[in-house]
């Protein structure tokens, strides 16, 4: 999958002055650029450029990416622009819920009140802080026996 981005514009006049290359800044692993170069008759490029996503995204592993288009012209020293690209990961229902134990075991005992709270359990999801807390209560008209 890619996306297209905006080229920058050079104001000189020389098309060996205007822009030669674009990239990334820094290079990351889950994205690249694709451009392609097209020279128009006075020796000018024109550029498409597009973002492409190389590594499969996952917003419970990163949620962000902060990256720059930089574009580069051929002067000597060369110039350079840049643009900032920030790529937010959209949530996709892909993790089941998991309990931090397999298994719980509590013993009550005979009299213990009715409405009290039996156990509590927690599910985290994977890679969130977050837990979410239910409650099991003991029915009003329920009688334990052991
Ligand atoms: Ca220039
Ligand atoms: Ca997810």
């Amino acid at each position: 999958m890619s996306f297209q981005l905006p080229v920058a514009s050079d104001a000189d006049v020389l098309p060996q002055y205007k822009v030669q290359r674009y990239f990334l800044e820094p290079k990351l692993d889950e994205f690249d650029l694709l451009v392609v170069k097209d020279e128009d008759p006075s020796g000018e490029l024109k550029f498409t450029v597009a973002l492409r996503v190389v590594k499969p995204l996952d917003r419970e592993e990163r949620e962000l990416y902060t990256m720059s288009l930089v574009a580069q012209d051929g002067g000597n020293p060369p110039k350079r622009g840049s643009l900032p690209i920030a790529v937010d990961i959209e949530d996709r229902n892909d993790n089941a819920p998991i309990f931090a134990k397999e298994r719980y075991e509590k013993t009550l005992t005979e009299e213990t009140p009715l409405d009290s709270i039996a156990l509590t359990v927690s599910a985290p999801r994977r890679g969130q802080r977050r837990q979410r807390k239910s409650f099991l209560r003991l029915p009003r008209q329920c009688r334990l026996h052991r």
